[in-house]
């Protein structure tokens, strides 16, 4: 009943035409977000905040041995999520298969920071390695946004997103990316493909994941062999 006032008022302000100031007619649209939040059915446009880009444009050519997606060009269009989704990430423990790492500390990845700086990144040995985070309850996963190094316009090989109810990925896990094509990982198959590392991240959206852990794999980039994390976002809402 609310959605259809809400509609009506701006249906009546669209109609009442010219003489109307277009505030009130953002008004009656904001308001009818506002009677969807009520009724939990109209999603909201996922807010991002960005980091600083580090060059303009990506490379016109795939990389060689690579199954590039055609980079588009254009800023990434807004993601619509349910209301109330938080990121679950942010300042939450992290870990990773590589005892140590080579640059930095894994809490790197959840600290806020996602800049192309030196000090921003956490690197990890060469070959198979992942990071993984602990979100502290079950969340009721929309989005997910992975930034690794993107200083340049490197290609990330093998990335692999899961999620899980427990640390070992031994209950409930749900591979929600994969770009590895020729199984050079042993995880699957991917059929996502690979992407140039820019400042906007890898956005995925985990249709219908439901997880406490989020496990992120890389084999290297174009650039080396090395793996680079710098941040990671997992936008949910608890489970109730
Ligand atoms: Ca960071
Ligand atoms: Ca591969």
């Amino acid at each position: 009943m609310k959605i259809k006032l809400a509609v009506s008022l701006i249906l009546a302000a669209a109609a009442s035409g010219a003489g109307r100031p277009p505030a009130l007619l953002a008004d009656a649209i904001a308001s009818a977000a506002e009677t969807g939040k009520d009724a939990g059915a109209a999603l909201v446009p996922l807010r991002l905040k960005l980091p600083k880009p580090v060059f303009v444009g990506t490379p016109k050519n795939a990389p060689p041995g690579t199954n590039m997606e055609k980079p588009s060009g254009k800023k990434r269009p807004p993601v619509m999520v349910p209301p109330g989704c938080v990121n679950a990430a942010k300042d939450r423990p992290v870990t990773s298969s590589a005892p140590t790492p080579i640059i930095g500390e894994v809490e790197l990845l959840t600290d806020g920071d996602k800049e192309a700086t030196d000090g921003s990144y956490v690197e990890l040995a060469r070959g198979r390695q992942y990071v993984q985070v602990d979100l502290g309850k079950k969340y009721d996963i929309s989005a997910i946004v992975l930034w690794h190094y993107h200083g340049d316009p490197r290609v990330y090989h093998d990335v692999v997103i899961q999620t899980a109810l427990d640390a070992d990925f031994i209950s409930g896990v749900k591979t929600v990316f994969n770009n590895d094509h020729d199984n050079s990982s042993g995880l699957g198959v991917g059929r996502d493909r690979e992407y140039f590392e820019t400042y906007e991240g890898k956005l995925v959206e985990p249709k219908g994941a439901t997880g406490r852990y989020v496990r992120m794999y890389s084999r290297g980039s174009t650039a080396d062999e090395m793996n680079r994390y710098t941040e990671v976002e997992v936008y949910g809402r608890p489970e109730k």
